[in-house]
């Protein structure tokens, strides 16, 4: 598996619960590299787009609502795999579902409350990045640990 980058976004109710250094906090534990981070109250446009693939849902309408409602904090994490395993980090979309030890499974319990969104697949990571992030907002950089993370 090689190097991923992922968006990954704590959404308004994370933002308000004060959960953004709990949540940085279980990324940068796993490993994971930063290379991205703003906090922005999303546009319809923006938040329409990102949920382009649930236009059709009943739920569609309260979802937009609800993540143009305040402050999002954008990121984009990079490392080996990261697409995939931030999706574990992250839990069960349904947060009664989300194993304990999961960001959903400690930290949620309401499907339409769920703290974090997290990129499914590389094409959507690839979309989402794009969508959030101008490509000066992302910076590439060497841990200064580097050589503690990866074998040579
Ligand atoms: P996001 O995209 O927010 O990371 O969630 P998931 O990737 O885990 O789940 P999803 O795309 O299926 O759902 C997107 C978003 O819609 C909310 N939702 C979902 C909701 O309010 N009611 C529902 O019935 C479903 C299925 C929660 C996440």
């Amino acid at each position: 598996m090689g190097i991923e980058r992922t968006f990954v976004a704590i959404k308004p109710d994370g933002v308000q619960r004060g959960l953004i250094g709990e949540i940085l906090s279980r990324f940068e534990r796993k490993g994971f590299k930063l290379v991205a981070l703003k906090q922005v109250t999303p546009s319809r446009e923006l938040a329409e787009k990102h949920y382009g693939v649930h236009r059709e849902r009943p739920f569609f309408s309260g979802l937009v609502d609800f993540i143009t409602s305040g402050p999002v904090v954008a990121m984009v994490w990079e490392g080996e795999g990261v697409i995939s395993s931030a999706r574990k980090l992250i839990g069960a979309t349904k947060p009664l579902e989300s194993e304990p030890g999961t960001i959903r499974g400690d930290l949620a319990v309401n499907i339409g409350r769920n703290v974090i969104h997290g990129s499914d697949g590389a094409e959507t990571a690839k979309f989402e990045i794009s969508l959030w992030f101008d490509s000066s907002e992302i910076n590439d950089w060497i841990p200064a640990d580097l050589v503690w993370r990866v074998e040579s």
